[in-house]
């Protein structure tokens, strides 16, 4: 039988494809930007801050969550405030009282970027 190693083949193939498709869906699925200004949840995944541009009005504490497998930062451009490193796992939260765009990044990773637009 020739045809059984090439079934195979084409097998592990599209499994491999679903996966990736898995994993690119899941990803940009968290890329949404809430505009109505009551969430207020970043998630770090991927190397990457969830929302880039997360809305709130002022008075609304953000809570960031790191859900990679090593650490990063949520760090004013400004200096304004700085998590310090947020562990796998680990959380940090911020309340932002005063209207404006307070863009931040992490210290570690500093071509991960994103703001918070205070309303
Ligand atoms: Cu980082």
């Amino acid at each position: 039988m020739k045809t059984l190693p090439r079934l195979m083949c084409i097998l592990g193939i599209c499994m491999i494809a679903a996966i990736i498709f898995a994993c690119t869906k899941g990803s940009s699925n968290m890329n949404n930007n809430n505009t109505g200004g009551n969430s207020n949840t970043v998630s770090i995944m991927n190397m990457a801050f969830s929302n880039t541009s997360l809305n709130i009005t002022a008075g609304t504490k953000v809570t960031w969550t790191n859900n990679d497998a090593v650490a990063h930062t949520v760090t004013a451009d400004d200096a304004s405030f700085d998590s310090g490193d947020i562990g796998p796992g680990a959380s940090y939260s911020r309340t932002f009282s005063t209207a404006g765009t307070i863009n931040y990044h992490c210290k570690i990773h500093p071509m991960m970027t994103a703001a918070v637009i205070v309303n």
